[in-house]
């Protein structure tokens, strides 16, 4: 990743929390901290990352995200808006009737989500499927998938990575969103999952911790992935939950917030003077 590039996905980064806040905060409520927290990586992947055709969302040839933590669909579905796949306006019905943006992802309402997700563990053994029907057919395409650090209690999520350590999945490559946070607590509280890249080593995965916050850093962690054909690999994202907007990052149990027009006021102009400051830099 070249400065340029840098600039780029720090830029779509920042649109991403913005179109994501401006949603949720139209409803008043939402899973603000678990989309916002993986907005870099987003960035990344949509931003170059991933062989995608936003005017063919079905492209045959197109890689395949499934975010897992079905829950975080707001910040994908800003990252496609921005991307073109249906109209910016769309996002403000998320989560209305009618709606094709539900609050968790369903592939058979929204142009360019891959797979349904919500019950969390679930998305870890499809996105396995979807690697290995890749493999199958002889494509040379990747599958990512999208975990959160309280999901990955799931014992499916074990199932599901012990699978694909066997059948060589080198086209997986999954990232844990470590906001260090659940539902209702913190994770190390609950069950304490902090050497969760040596869990997936012995699993037969690569696996290792990066700044999930830095769109380089990332950028690095998929082309290192990239480089072993044979093996899944598993990037831990050290985040932080709600990164980017105070407002939401200071309240501790911000897993679903209501979001008054204050606070989204104040968020927007947080996340508004960030992106003028990145933009000049
Ligand atoms: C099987 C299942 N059990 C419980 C829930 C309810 N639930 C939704 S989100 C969540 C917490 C998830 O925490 P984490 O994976 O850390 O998500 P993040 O912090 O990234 O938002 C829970 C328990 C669910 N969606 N699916
Ligand atoms: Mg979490």
């Amino acid at each position: 990743m070249n400065q340029q590039q840098k600039k780029e996905a720090e830029i779509f980064a920042t649109q991403i929390r913005i179109e994501t806040l401006k949603a949720l905060g139209h409803l008043g409520f939402g899973h603000l901290g678990g989309a916002l927290s993986i907005a870099d990586l987003l960035s990344v992947l949509y931003g170059g990352e991933m062989k995608l055709n936003p005017q063919d969302p079905a492209w045959k040839d197109r890689d395949y995200l499934v975010c897992s933590k079905g829950h975080a669909g707001p910040g994908v579905y800003a990252t496609l808006a921005l991307k073109g796949y249906f109209p910016m306006e769309e996002l403000l019905t998320i989560n209305q009737g009618g709606t094709h943006l539900p609050s968790h992802c369903d592939r058979n309402l929204t142009p360019g989500i891959d797979m349904t997700t919500g019950s969390l563990g679930q998305g870890s053994s499809l996105a396995v499927g979807m690697a290995l029907g890749q493999r199958l057919n002889h494509q040379d395409n990747y599958t990512y998938l999208i975990l959160g650090d309280g999901e990955i209690e799931e014992g499916q999520v074990w199932e599901a990575a012990s699978f694909a350590a066997q059948k060589k999945l080198g086209n997986l490559i999954a990232f844990v969103d470590w906001n260090k946070k659940q539902l209702d607590g913190y994770i190390k509280d609950i069950n304490d999952f902090s050497n969760m890249d040596e869990r997936f080593r012995a699993f037969g995965w690569d696996s290792f911790v990066i700044n999930g916050h830095d769109v380089e850093a990332i950028s690095d962690a998929i082309a290192h992935a990239k480089s072993n054909p044979d093996q899944p690999t598993c990037i831990i994202l050290d985040t932080i939950k709600a990164y980017g907007c105070s407002f939401a990052s200071e309240i501790e149990l911000n897993h679903h917030i209501t979001i008054s027009a204050e606070q989204l006021a104040s968020g927007l102009a947080e996340l508004e003077a960030h992106l003028a400051k990145v933009v000049a830099e």
